[in-house]
């Protein structure tokens, strides 16, 4: 089994199979120490940390992870909460470093003897009908190289060679959303005990913690800005206007440790399976990170391409591996409907125009429905925390 990428869907899936005797390589572009810092999600489902639990990967979130159930809407109208906890599944999120998540998967592989190739390039895969797939690669030494294999799993991301290498008759179905928001990584304690969203007439602002001494923050921006485009004293006095910091108190300031673009959009392959070649997390579907869903998916997706790998290759039973697509699709779908449902609340068009006027308009009532409704909240709940 060869397997594209050493992220979380990647490392799950490469524990599960190794876990069970199953031969597997994880082939990775990036160094190690490249993968174990770099910073992304960080709320993490009950359901995520069960799967990981099952298969003995959650020692570290399960130690060092935080659990969060509330989180905080703020408009001009006031702000208020929810307990999502308290609400719908009645589940808290777990938040843990995705790239703290990275490190003891990766530790755990290579502890349980499994190969993995950092600084392994992946060109393409070929013949993915065939009986041995194989993989094209510039291996670490820049010389080129190949890997065959009985089964190919392309979990190498938004921009992995597995997207690449599909034939034609696979299915794209894309969404740009033309929304932009700068990513924040502060130096800083979270300002709040709970994840924070602002909707502003200026844009759209996020708080979420990561550790107790590290906090994202989200700054919706035109589109086109580069990351380097705003001082961080301009972030900080941005974040604390649309945060209102001036009512609900001041955010902890620190150093901007790093700074993204984050263009929103979604992207969802059909089928994930071709012949022997399977997509799962980012490389199956691209979701913008506005529910925090897409590690959440990626493990969920893995540990479904680990059960049917494994039933296939112990007992031949081909169930799990034939419907892996279709069930993969229907969580991605779910999960997308939720995230546009996010998007469509938090982010409205600028101007006093008819239709931004009515589009706004709309929101402040999502937003009132979800305040004051139980049954909504519990939607909410069921849907922000579920997978
Ligand atoms: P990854 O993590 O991108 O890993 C893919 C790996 O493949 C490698 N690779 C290659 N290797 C060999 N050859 C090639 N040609 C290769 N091309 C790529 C890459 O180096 C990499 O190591 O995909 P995976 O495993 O599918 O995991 C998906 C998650 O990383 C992603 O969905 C989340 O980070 C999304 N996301 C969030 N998800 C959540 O569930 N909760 C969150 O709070 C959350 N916050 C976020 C996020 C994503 C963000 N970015 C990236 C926009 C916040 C941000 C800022």
């Amino acid at each position: 089994m060869v397997i594209l990428g050493a992220g979380p869907a990647g490392l799950v899936l490469g524990n599960i199979l190794l876990d069970r005797g199953i031969d597997c390589v994880v082939l990775e572009r990036a160094e190690r120490a490249h993968v174990q810092t770099r910073a992304r999600a960080g709320f993490l489902a009950a359901h995520t940390v069960r799967v990981l639990e099952r298969h003995g990967l959650a020692d570290g979130l399960l130690r060092n992870g935080q659990t969060h159930h509330t989180c905080e809407f703020r408009t001009k109208d006031g702000r208020f909460r929810l307990d999502y906890s308290g609400l719908g599944l009645g589940e808290p999120h777990t938040v843990y470093p995705q790239q703290a998540l990275v490190t003891d998967l990766v530790t755990r592989f290579l502890a349980r003897g499994g190969q993995l190739r950092f600084g392994t390039e992946v060109l393409a895969v070929h013949d993915a009908d065939g009986e041995r797939p194989e993989v094209a690669v510039r291996e670490a030494d820049g010389r080129p190289g190949r890997w065959r294999a009985r089964y190919v799993a392309g979990c190498d991301g938004r921009h992995g060679a597995a997207r690449h290498s599909l034939p034609p008759g696979t299915t794209r179905h894309h969404r740009d959303l033309g929304i932009t928001w700068l990513g924040l990584l502060a130096d800083a304690p979270p300002s709040m005990d709970a994840v924070g969203y602002a909707a502003h007439d200026r844009g759209f602002a996020g708080h979420m913690a990561r550790t107790s001494d590290i906090t994202r923050y989200y700054l919706q921006c035109a589109p086109g800005t580069p990351a380097d485009a705003w001082s961080e004293e301009r972030i900080w006095d941005e974040l604390d206007l649309r945060m209102g910091a001036d009512k609900y108190g001041a955010l902890h300031r620190g150093r901007i440790l790093q700074r993204s673009v984050v263009e929103l959009a979604s992207d969802v392959l059909e089928p994930l399976r071709h012949g022997a070649l399977f997509l799962a997390g980012d490389a199956a579907a691209l979701i913008s990170p506005s529910a925090a869903k897409g590690a959440n998916l990626a493990v969920l997706e893995a540990e479904l391409l680990a059960h049917g790998l494994i039933d296939e290759l112990t007992t031949g039973n081909t169930d799990g591996l034939d419907g892996y697509s279709a069930r993969c699709l229907t969580h991605i779908w779910r999960a997308q409907e939720f995230s546009h449902w996010m998007i469509r609340l938090l982010h409205g068009p600028s101007g006093t125009d008819g239709d931004a006027l009515f589009h706004n308009s709309l929101r402040r009532a999502r937003l009132t429905s979800l305040r004051t409704t139980r049954s909504q909240q519990d939607w909410f709940a069921e849907h922000y925390v579920g997978v």
